[in-house]
């Protein structure tokens, strides 16, 4: 399944993922060039795991119009901002539509998309939590989610909210959605050691 990361520079993409997936945080991170890739499992349930694609893509890359080929096969996306950073929060905006402009699911809808209010460990706010709601309502957001990857708050539940969103899609006659249903591989699936010739 694959999944965006997209917001603005600095606001703490790789951070996230790093957090995610590597149960790391780091005070400096490099800026991202271009696109990063992560891989992660998540154990969905006792009998079903998702394998997640993460594409961390870099901040400066809206201004350089190469998103629609990141873009390309994502079920869902994350649209990053730091609380302490208006402007970043504002931004996401220019994020959402570029998604939109850019990107549909197989069944013609939009691709669920959560928005993350990020660093909220940094007291120097400089958006309410009742902007931040309206704002996830007027821009077709499915939620929003305060987190801190620098004191592992709400990544992994924010993560699980937006898989949840991408599996209960809406049902669609479309021949190619039922191949969500393969997203989730049943423990019973997974691939038996082979006996090995030669
Ligand atoms: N206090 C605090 N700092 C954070 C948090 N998350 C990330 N940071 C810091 O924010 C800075 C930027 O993080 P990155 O993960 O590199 O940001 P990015 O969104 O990937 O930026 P680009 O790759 O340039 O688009 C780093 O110094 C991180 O340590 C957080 O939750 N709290
Ligand atoms: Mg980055």
């Amino acid at each position: 399944m694959k999944i965006l990361i997209i917001g603005d520079v600095n606001v703490g993409k790789t951070s996230l993922i790093n957090r995610y997936v590597n149960g790391q945080f780091n005070k400096t991170c490099k800026t991202t060039v271009g696109v990063d890739f992560s891989l992660k499992t998540l154990h969905w349930s006792d009998k079903e795991r998702v394998k997640l694609h993460l594409w961390d893509i870099a901040g400066q890359e809206r201004f350089i119009s190469m998103t629609r080929v990141y873009y390309k096969g994502a079920l869902g996306c994350m649209v990053i901002f730091d609380i302490t950073d208006s402007r970043s929060f504002l931004n996401c905006r220019l994020w959402k539509q570029d998604l939109d402009l850019k990107t549909l699911l197989p069944n013609g809808q939009p691709l669920p998309c959560i928005l993350v209010a990020n660093k909220c460990d940094l007291s120097q706010r400089a958006v309410s939590a009742d902007s931040i709601d309206m704002f996830s309502k007027a821009n077709g957001f499915v939620s929003w989610v305060e987190t801190s990857v620098k004191e592992n708050r709400n990544v992994g539940e924010a993560m699980r909210r937006l898989v949840q969103e991408i599996l209960s899609g809406q049902p669609s006659p479309d021949p190619v959605l039922p191949a969500l249903e393969n997203l989730i591989i049943h423990e019973s699936e997974q691939e038996q050691p082979r006996a090995r010739c030669c």
